[in-house]
């Protein structure tokens, strides 16, 4: 049963961005103990910590039959099966996709924290994230929709509704 839902962040800022994000999210909706339930537009943000071209961000709502740490392996598998190479830290990417909210979950062990430790300061999360559901609440902190004045000096422009 695809009893639990979370949501990830999609991110590119190498090669075809917009393509592998697209592509990313339809790898994730074919495996069996997936299902993507909504995905946000597109957006084209600037880099934020790291270097190189814009990005282009979305962030996908999925059900899931996974716990947390299969999910993360899931992702991380995927980002691998897409060439991503971790020269250094924050290194342009061809994708990046991160586990941002997985249930109400808060938890940090080695390789996980939930939520997101970042995602609240991050315009490229919070906007895509609001767009899909505008009332979701981040264990520990509080509604989304409350951090969004606070990101508001960061460059995110809203490029398309998401299409397969
Ligand atoms: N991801 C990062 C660091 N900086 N900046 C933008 N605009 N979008 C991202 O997805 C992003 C970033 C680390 O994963
Ligand atoms: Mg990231
Ligand atoms: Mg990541």
């Amino acid at each position: 049963m695809l009893d639990n839902t979370a949501y990830i962040g999609l991110g590119a800022n190498l090669g075809n961005a917009l393509q592998q994000v697209r592509a990313a999210v339809d790898i994730l909706d074919h495996l069996d103990p997936i299902q993507i339930d909504s995905v946000s537009s597109l957006y084209r943000t600037a880099p934020i910590d790291s270097s190189g071209d814009d990005y282009i961000n979305a962030v996908a709502r999925l059900s899931t039959s996974l716990d947390a740490d299969q999910l993360l392996d899931v992702l991380l598998q995927v980002e691998r099966d897409f060439g991503r190479k971790r020269p250094y830290y924050n290194a342009p990417r061809t994708l990046d996709l991160d586990l941002l909210l997985f249930n109400d979950e808060q938890r940090t062990t080695h390789c996980l924290t939930l939520p997101h430790p970042r995602m609240h300061e991050r315009a490229f999360v919070l906007f895509p994230l609001t767009e899909i559901s505008p009332d979701i609440v981040i264990p520990g902190k509080g509604y989304a929709k409350g951090f969004l004045d606070l990101v508001s000096s960061q460059q995110i422009l809203r490029l398309q509704p998401f299409s397969p």
